[in-house]
């Protein structure tokens, strides 16, 4: 066992990911429940934790680190996620680092993100609705590209959960909110994850007393 844990912040879909690591993983560890836009990232404690003042962050004792896929990395070593043999060759690895890549960036930071900051949340990032226009048709043009590669009831990266899923379901998670649509065989895959107890607990720790929709039937 490590250090204990603490996971500061709430409420979004990027603390999310962490705590459904952390569930997956069985670990325990201590929440600070603060959310974002409320004032909570500014303290003056968070920000010498986080200069950044984004949530999540997590301590583990002398480690500080932000980055939500950084965190899931780090807490996949920490944990028992088995890899298979396909995961630890040359080709399962250079496959995992196209899929980070993807989903990251092409999916989140120029699809997803850049919807959220001009439809949702304009008053702090402006109004720009040709830029959430074509957000939403090259999010659709991304997802489609790799619909071959994804199986309803599958990992997307060989045979066995990871971090990847994490960030995919959550994509898709965030597409739905956003109105982005979600074509097979994703929405199934999305489904099969939504079945994991650690899914669904994470989603309660994350969202518990937030009116915040993350899914349509939610
Ligand atoms: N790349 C970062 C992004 C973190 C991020 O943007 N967090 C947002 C919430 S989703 C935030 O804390 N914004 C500051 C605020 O709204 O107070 C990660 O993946 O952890």
């Amino acid at each position: 066992m490590t250090n204990s844990l603490i996971v500061w912040g709430v409420g979004t879909t990027r603390t999310l990911r962490v705590h459904w690591m952390l569930h997956e993983l069985g670990i325990e560890y201590e929440t600070k429940r603060i959310e974002s836009r409320t004032g909570d990232t500014l303290s003056e404690e968070y920000t010498r934790i986080n200069p950044k003042q984004k949530i999540p962050t997590l301590v583990d004792g002398d480690l500080v680190l932000s980055e939500s896929f950084a965190i899931l990395r780090h807490l996949r070593r920490l944990g028992e996620l088995p890899y298979d043999d396909y995961q630890q060759s040359a080709a399962g690895l250079a496959a995992y680092d196209e899929w980070v890549s993807f989903i990251l960036m092409e999916l989140d930071a120029t699809s997803l993100y850049v919807i959220r900051r001009h439809k949702d949340l304009p008053d702090i990032y402006g109004e720009a609705p040709a830029a959430v226009t074509s957000s939403l048709a090259y999010f659709d043009k991304m997802l489609r590209s790799v619909l071959p590669k994804l199986a309803a009831d599958k990992p997307i990266w060989g045979s066995t959960f990871s971090e990847l899923d994490i960030l995919m379901t959550i994509a898709l998670d965030w597409a739905d909110v956003v109105g982005a649509g979600v074509p097979e065989p994703a929405k199934t895959y999305q489904a099969t994850m939504h079945h994991r107890p650690a899914y669904q607990a994470a989603m309660k720790h994350n969202f518990r007393d937030l009116q915040i929709q993350t899914r349509p039937d939610q």
